[in-house]
């Protein structure tokens, strides 16, 4: 499976230039087969156009920008910034719990269309293949800020677990109950890791503590903080009521 997916060493805005060049034809040609099939209404029509023409335009693996220490910069945390806070008590007091050990006992589990269900510890995650990346992080609210990430490729896990052939999407659980997912193309991109370290450090409590996903190929809220579980599913799942769509967000959102 991972063969499929084997990174191309061409920046995305050499490809996005080469594509261009081509449009009509190869917009045409290219089209992805299939698009996920939930975006329901009038206004997430400019999301279906996004992610066909990154679709048909970009080499499935093109790599995003990355940059050099000398870029990072200062890094704002939104949203949730500590899960023990959180209103519901079961969920806050596990993720305490958790934190309270040093995260000794966190896993996560890597589960659904695979041949063999797993659960990583922090420890098991640092022995696979690791990769670090410094690169810029886009909010939705309009911030930018540029930070160095390492973590294990997410394609390494997925490949330990072993993904199923009709297997099309990879959805994320987190300790403060956010659910999301991403295609195989982006779950098999070489920059999207589970990061456990920011900045040559443990990822920060307020950044996802002890690890987080880096989808490096579209915007900040994809790249969710505090995981706990990872399925894999031959069908889209739009995250019922915790996932964006509901809740007005888009589901693709490249950049
Ligand atoms: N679990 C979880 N993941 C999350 C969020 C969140 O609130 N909870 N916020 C998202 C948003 S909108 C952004 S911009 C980034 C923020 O990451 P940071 O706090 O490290 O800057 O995380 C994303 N992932
Ligand atoms: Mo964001």
């Amino acid at each position: 499976m991972a063969a499929d997916y084997r990174p191309r060493l061409i920046t995305r805005r050499r490809a996005i230039l080469a594509g261009l060049a081509t449009v009509g034809g190869v917009f045409i040609a290219r089209r992805p087969s299939e698009l996920p099939p939930t975006y329901g209404n009038l206004l997430r029509m400019g999301d279906t156009f996004t992610y066909a023409a990154h679709r048909a335009l970009l080499p499935g693996q093109s790599l995003v920008k990355e940059y050099t220490l000398a870029d990072l910069s200062s890094f704002p945390a939104t949203g949730t910034t500590n899960p023990g806070d959180q209103k519901d008590k079961a969920r806050a007091d596990a993720y305490r719990t958790l934190q309270a050990g040093g995260f000794a006992d966190w896993h996560v589990a890597v589960e659904g269309r695979v041949r063999t269900p797993r659960s990583f510890s922090l420890r098991d995650l640092k022995q696979l293949p690791s990769r670090t990346q410094i690169t810029r992080h886009t909010c939705e609210e309009g911030w930018t800020a540029i930070g160095q990430w390492t973590g294990t490729p997410l394609s390494a896990v997925l490949d330990a677990a072993g993904v199923l052939p009709t297997a099309r999407f990879v959805v994320f659980e987190s300790h403060d109950d956010w659910v999301d997912c991403i295609d195989m193309l982006d779950a098999f991109h070489p920059q999207t890791i589970l990061a456990y370290g920011m900045n040559g450090r443990d990822l920060p409590l307020q950044h996802g503590a002890p690890v987080r996903l880096r989808v490096e190929t579209q915007i900040g809220y994809k790249s969710m903080k505090y995981l706990k579980r990872i399925v894999v599913k031959d069908q889209f799942d739009d995250g019922g009521e915790k996932g964006n769509i509901r809740n007005g967000w888009a589901w693709y959102n490249g950049i």
